[in-house]
């Protein structure tokens, strides 16, 4: 586990064979009434990756947010809404490209710093976290705020590594992380996603982001959803405690 300095920089377009490019990433969502927010989104990543990085949207919307992102090209999958991370367990399992990148669909993360997190992933990290606090995340409500540095402060004392960000949507994974672990979360799945590769020694990258203002209604309802998060946490940190225990040999 690192954070701070900042990556040797590419724009993730060179076609060294050894170092993945724009060409071989897919950037996921979960995407349920964005009608605000999409168009800016989608512009946001086909710019930033000259056209080249997948989109898929798995969308629960019923206003014209999957309209909006076939304009823009992004293969979209519908579903019914169940949560957070119900959509986003089936975005981050539909592609086939070696390298994932979630983020929401709310306008919140920067797009443009997607080189940076190409650039960590060629670096050689398995999984490259955005770490929204780290500058302060003035953009974020206090009490969201508040809740993930508690969050994060609870993961770090059940994993004994420290983390500053548990609960940030945007991630590059290799898709070898994510095809190696079961995943059980709903609402608490991008902590779920942060704490399994981590306790099984995955390497593991903080990279401050830049955070913004929502664009659109939140989907997230911060008490419950907060709960939900706290529970998957403790649960999923003495999961993986269990695991590393060695086991009795079977008769
Ligand atoms: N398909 C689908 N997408 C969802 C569902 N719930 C949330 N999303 C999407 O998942 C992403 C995260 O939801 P947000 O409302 O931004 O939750 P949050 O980031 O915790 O809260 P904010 O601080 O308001 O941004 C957004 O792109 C939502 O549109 C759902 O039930 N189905
Ligand atoms: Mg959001």
């Amino acid at each position: 586990m690192s954070t701070g300095e900042q990556p040797e920089m590419t724009d993730g377009t060179d076609d060294a064979d050894d170092r993945y490019t724009f060409d071989d990433v897919s950037v996921v969502m979960g995407t349920y009434n964005e009608e605000e927010a999409i168009g800016k989104v989608l512009a946001d990543i086909d710019e930033v990756t000259d056209g080249k990085a997948e989109v898929v949207c798995v969308d629960g919307s019923s206003d014209r947010t999957p309209e909006i992102a076939r304009e823009h090209g992004a293969t979209v999958i519908e579903q019914q809404p169940q949560g957070y991370g119900v959509a986003v367990h089936a975005a981050i399992t539909e592609p086939d490209r070696p390298i994932v990148v979630t983020t929401d669909c709310d306008d919140t993360y920067p797009m443009e710093q997607l080189p940076e997190f190409l650039a960590l992933i060629n670096q050689g990290y398995d999984v490259v976290s955005g770490d929204r606090l780290y500058h302060g995340a003035d953009a974020m409500p206090a009490f969201n705020r508040f809740g993930n540095h508690a969050f994060a402060a609870v993961a770090s004392l059940l994993m004994g590594t420290r983390v500053h960000d548990t609960t940030t949507g945007m991630r590059a994974y290799r898709r070898e992380v994510i095809e190696s672990i079961e995943w059980t979360e709903n609402t608490g799945l991008s902590a779920e996603l942060l704490i399994r590769p981590l306790m099984r020694g995955y390497d593991i990258r903080e990279h401050p982001i830049e955070y913004r203002e929502r664009a659109g209604e939140t989907k997230l309802d911060p008490l419950q959803g907060g709960v939900e998060i706290a529970r998957s946490i403790v649960k999923v940190s003495l999961e993986e405690r269990l695991r590393e225990l060695p086991h009795e040999p079977t008769q």
